[in-house]
């Protein structure tokens, strides 16, 4: 009999262990100059640019190997949806040309490793360790310098400490009664096991119909003896279309990637779809409808990103794309009853991050899936055999909680950091972050934060606007060590300014008036149930010109000492 499930630090130690091999390179250097946490995607980048500076660097990284997002999410079905070679890191034309990305929308497997090669071709991992999580980072007004904790009880001292923490890192459990009794097989997605798991015969459920959600049902709906989906609120999915990439379209890749990111950084998210001009009403209902058939069939963002540019903002507009993909649901799905379930009700297309499938609504004509709308019949408990709602008690061998994350700020949440003074972050960010840039906080000198809330990349095609925060730190680093700068912080004034530029972005956004992990949500968290505005929403090319006009008023909106 497998474990029963327990809080996430249980799972997180359960799947450590079951870790053959933990990766260790050696070492921590006694006070390099900066600490980097996290070596994922923006960690990596950050650590190679930081080193070419000659700074003594040194990554903490809580898992057993490098890749973030792409090591810990190892869930069946867990891809890109995102083009793979806009993907990709773009500051090395030698590594542009030499991985070759196997299908236009990778799988985690493929991205990991990915990371891995660039992590070796550049000699990164001698300056990560391993299994070692940051418990805290507490800044000393006297050194002027950062303590940092480990989980261990060993510390570090630096002088400069960069968060690379990704923005979807703090997994969280359903709070549901009954979660750790369950006597079978449970997973968080984000918590997947290295080793296989074995799905034939077994009697599965999945809780949570997010983005992840919907790759983990649509994957593994084949392979189950039975999968019974609990859901509580459907998404507006859209077709991904993927496919191989042919050995044509591998060179005219590899040819084309300065116009390709040359376009990249011309677009709000940084995808290659950009919005059309024009508003819904500005063309003829059968034009509207064609072009959004065309839009249907091709892949990727599309439907979403290359929309009317009124979709997002005029819910009339809105209403008309959501009836066009709520037919399409109707059309997929045998059973009209199963489909009204499948169809959104309480928020629009696009207003929530659109997960992109599979024959995922396919799935559910099934004999072997069950849907189960949580919001007729609850969930009143997880019982050692199985899911008890108010009508019926399901019995299981497996539950995966597809069940998402304390989005964006929850990782800063899970670590302590105190700036000047002992404040501590979590509480100055209790009602909301407040940044400036979204790469520093106000009374926490000489600390940045790549991917930070109130920055554009969480709203972007992520290594993108990674590559835009790491190369503005960077240069900013530069600017600390010619001129021989010893600390570095943001003014209150700049900081107020910054927030309120952020709220103010945000308003006429359909997407700020509903519920998701992008207003910061989530009823599994105590206090995360009123919305904040957490992303920077005024696209990418106008986030990268504000923090470039910083710099080149010698960073205005900091004080350097
Ligand atoms: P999401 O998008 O936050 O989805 C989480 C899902 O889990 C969502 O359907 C939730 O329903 C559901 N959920 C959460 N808690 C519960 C409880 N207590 N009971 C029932 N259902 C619950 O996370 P994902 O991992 O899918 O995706 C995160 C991002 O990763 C994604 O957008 C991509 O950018 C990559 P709810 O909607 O809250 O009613």
């Amino acid at each position: 009999m497998a474990p029963a499930l327990a809080a996430p630090e249980r799972v997180d130690a359960m799947n450590e262990m079951r870790r053959t091999m933990p990766a260790n390179s050696g070492p921590a250097l006694t006070e390099p100059d900066v600490i980097i946490i996290g070596a994922g995607i923006s960690g990596l980048y950050q650590l190679y640019r930081l080193r070419e500076l000659g700074y003594g660097v040194q990554v903490f990284e809580t898992g057993s190997d490098l890749g973030g997002t792409w090591y810990w999410n190892r869930y069946p079905g867990a891809r890109f949806d995102s083009e793979s070679y806009t993907y990709g890191y773009s500051f090395s034309d030698e590594l542009l040309q030499e991985w070759s990305w196997s299908e236009h929308f990778a799988p985690q497997p493929e991205t990991l490793r990915y990371l891995q090669h660039v992590a070796d071709r550049f000699d990164l991992r001698r300056h990560i360790q391993f299994n070692s999580r940051v418990v805290s980072a507490h800044f000393n007004e006297a050194s002027q310098r950062w303590t940092v904790t480990l989980d261990t009880g060993a510390q570090h001292n630096c002088r400069f400490l960069i968060t690379a923490l990704g923005p979807l890192s703090a997994d969280t459990l359903p709070r549901i009664p009954g979660v750790e009794s369950f006597s079978g097989q449970s997973f968080h997605t984000y918590r997947w096991p290295h080793e296989p798991v074995s799905f034939a015969g077994k009697r599965v459920a999945v809780i949570g119909t997010g983005a992840t959600g919907v790759q983990v049902i649509q994957t593994i709906a084949s392979e189950v003896g039975s999968l019974t989906v609990f859901q509580r609120t459907p998404n507006w999915c859209a077709p991904l279309h993927n496919r191989p990439i042919t050995e044509e379209e591998q060179s005219q890749i590899k040819g084309n990637y300065p116009a390709l990111f040359a376009l990249l950084r011309t677009t709000p998210g940084c995808y290659i779809h950009n919005a059309d001009p024009r508003s819904v009403f500005e063309v003829t209902p059968e034009e509207r409808e064609a072009f959004w058939e065309q839009r249907y069939a091709e892949p990727g963002f599309g439907i979403w990103q290359a929309n009317y540019r009124d979709i997002l903002t005029d819910p009339k507009a809105n209403a008309l794309i959501s009836d066009f993909i709520a037919r399409k649901i109707r059309q997929r799905v045998k059973d009209p009853a199963v489909a009204e379930k499948l169809i959104p009700k309480n928020h629009g297309f696009g207003t929530r991050r659109v997960p992109l499938e599979t024959r995922y609504f396919e799935a559910y004509n099934r004999e072997n899936v069950r849907l189960v709308d949580i919001n007729e019949t609850p969930i009143e408990r997880i019982t050692p055999k199985g899911i008890k709602t108010s009508d019926a008690e399901y019995e299981f061998d497996m539950i995966i909680y597809a069940t998402g994350f304390d989005a964006i700020t929850g990782a800063f949440d899970r670590i302590e950091f105190r700036g000047i003074g002992g404040q501590l972050l979590k509480d100055k960010w209790a009602d909301g972050p407040k940044t400036y840039l979204g790469l520093q906080s106000a009374g926490f000198p000489n600390m940045l934060t790549i991917v930070g809330p109130h920055n554009a990349s969480t709203r972007c095609n992520i290594p993108r606007c990674i590559e835009q925060n790491v190369e503005w730190v960077t240069d900013l680093m530069r600017h600390v060590r010619d001129n021989g700068i010893n600390r570095f912080e943001a003014t209150d004034a700049a900081e107020a300014e910054w927030s309120h530029h952020i709220e103010t972005l945000a308003e006429g956004m359909l997407y700020a008036q509903i519920d998701s992990w992008a207003t910061g949500i989530n009823r599994n968290v105590e206090g995360r149930d009123q919305r904040r505005i957490l992303q920077y929403q005024g696209g990418a090319p106008a986030y990268r010109e504000k923090c470039d006009a910083v710099a080149a008023q010698g960073y205005a909106g900091m004080k350097l000492s």
